[in-house]
């Protein structure tokens, strides 16, 4: 049967500004935690920072050219908050909002509907010198940032984004230390992720202000739906742990339910929370934060990569553990490949939440593949990852998800966090010396799906060469 989608479905790709922008100097930028994180000894893979990139800063008219080339609808990005803000607070830096002004003008030539995401985690240094996400102080700063980008180019985007990813931000940069400002520390990363959820929740009315009429608001989580490895109820107790921290933690609040007891419990075990702690009375939540973060978003975004096996604590094993994939089905970051696990997503956070629609904000791999003897870049595992999961996205459209939506994650290879440029992502390659850019077979292939509308068959756009 062939998978032929909505008229009205939306198909883009998506990148942020960290990862792709460099220039980090120009036009008055303020330097973000990533700046600071990366320069730490140790921090990242291959000791980089975003200073290179793709030079999107400076080629965004030919990378728009490229968008167009490819046939893309939309193109999710992320304003740089120390672009607007250098240091978080006051007024909007003039040079930093032209760009994105210009950006944006120069995707509706193309025809190319600009998705904004505000925070894809580039925060101001001085914001966090000042306290950071852990303090109450930058919800605030938030929302005034959110208005300020908002007047600037409400009058031409058609979707906005609070966050991009709040868990990341909180587990990733405030519990294991991984990401910036590497903190290590659940107290910290709890406290993040619920001044996270309350300045979008609270940002969104303020945009909606500014935003033309029809344009939605919204926040993308990125959820990972968990798997038993066993009938035991030590691995369905990992599974309800994983569930709660990873996925419901922020689900519950943002459709009204507010914060889910079993995790509060799993905190205070992990000593994330004093003893006795209760979800409808945690001290750091006020009174009217949990109708702020339930406000009502036009669109769930959902950012979705691998499934999780969760396994319970074994003997001489006090941890709970994510099962390892076998090594043929996975990406280079370790990821297992599992295209059913998103139509599982879809269905279900359909079915628990009824968002009013859903869009699948980033899907894609890491595969390393180089350019070939052809000059083609023949990235055949990846297009078969991304005719898996599109299929998933309208099987799931068959079973009643709103799904409105795909974005492709990434548009470029480009800086891959604490891994620098090791991982590659894109469906256009990037060689970081000379920013020539090469669209892989990939991106022939998801211009072809876009212009027809309808997952196409693989055969004759992939090739083995270089492709192992
Ligand atoms: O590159 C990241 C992106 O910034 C956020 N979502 C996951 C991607 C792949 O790790």
């Amino acid at each position: 049967m062939p998978k032929i989608f909505p008229k009205d479905f939306l198909w883009g790709a998506a990148t942020s500004s960290y990862q792709i922008e460099g220039s980090l100097d120009a036009d008055g930028r303020g330097p973000s935690v990533w700046d600071t994180f990366a320069a730490r000894p140790g921090a990242i893979e291959d000791g980089t920072d975003g200073r290179g990139a793709c030079d999107h800063y400076r080629r965004y008219r030919q990378d728009v050219g490229l968008m167009s080339e490819l046939g893309l609808q939309a193109y999710r990005f992320s304003i740089a908050w120390p672009r607007i803000q250098p240091t978080g607070r006051g007024p909007g830096n003039a040079a930093g909002l032209d760009f994105y002004d210009r950006l944006v003008d120069a995707l509706l030539e193309k025809g190319i509907e600009p998705y904004v995401t505000l925070n894809h985690w580039d925060i101001p240094q001085a914001l966090h010198d000042a306290g950071g996400w852990p303090a109450r102080g930058t919800v605030k700063a938030f929302v005034d940032y959110a208005e300020i980008v908002a007047r600037r180019l409400g009058d031409r985007v058609a979707s906005w984004c609070t966050h991009n990813e709040p868990w990341c931000i909180s587990h990733l940069g405030f519990v294991n230390g991984e990401h910036a400002p590497g903190d290590k520390d659940l107290h910290r990363g709890i406290l993040t992720s619920h001044h996270l959820l309350l300045s979008h929740g609270l940002a969104v009315p303020v945009i909606r202000e500014h935003a033309k009429p029809g344009a939605d608001v919204g926040i993308v989580l990125n959820l990972v739906p968990g798997f038993p490895a066993s009938n035991s109820p030590a691995d369905a107790d990992a599974l309800r742990r994983f569930d709660g921290m990873f996925n419901r933690w922020y689900c519950d609040p943002l459709f009204g339910r507010g914060y889910p007891q079993d995790v509060v419990d799993d905190h205070i075990h992990d000593g994330g929370l004093p003893e006795g702690s209760r979800a409808d009375a945690l001290p750091f939540v006020h009174p009217g934060d949990l109708e702020a973060i339930a406000t009502p978003i036009d669109y769930l975004g959902i950012n979705y990569y691998s499934r999780a096996i969760c396994r319970g604590p074994e003997e001489g094993n006090a941890e709970r553990i994510i099962a390892e994939p076998p090594e043929d089905i996975k990406t280079d970051m370790g990821w297992e490949v599992y295209p059913d696990g998103l139509r599982r997503l879809l269905v279900d956070v359909h079915q628990t939440y009824r968002p009013k629609a859903l869009y699948v904000t980033e899907n894609g791999a890491a595969y390393a593949t180089p350019p070939s003897d052809d000059g083609r870049v023949h990235d055949t595992r990846r297009l078969n990852y991304f005719h898996g999961h599109l299929g998933a996205c309208h099987d799931a459209i068959a079973e009643g998800v709103p799904l409105a939506g795909y974005f492709a994650w990434s548009l470029f290879d480009n800086y891959e966090w604490a891994f620098g440029y090791t991982k590659r992502f894109g469906l256009v390659w990037v060689d970081y010396d000379t920013q020539e850019r090469i669209p892989k077979d990939s991106a022939r292939w998801y211009r072809d799906v876009i212009a027809a509308g309808e997952v196409l068959d693989v055969d004759g756009y992939g090739d083995s060469r270089g492709d192992s």
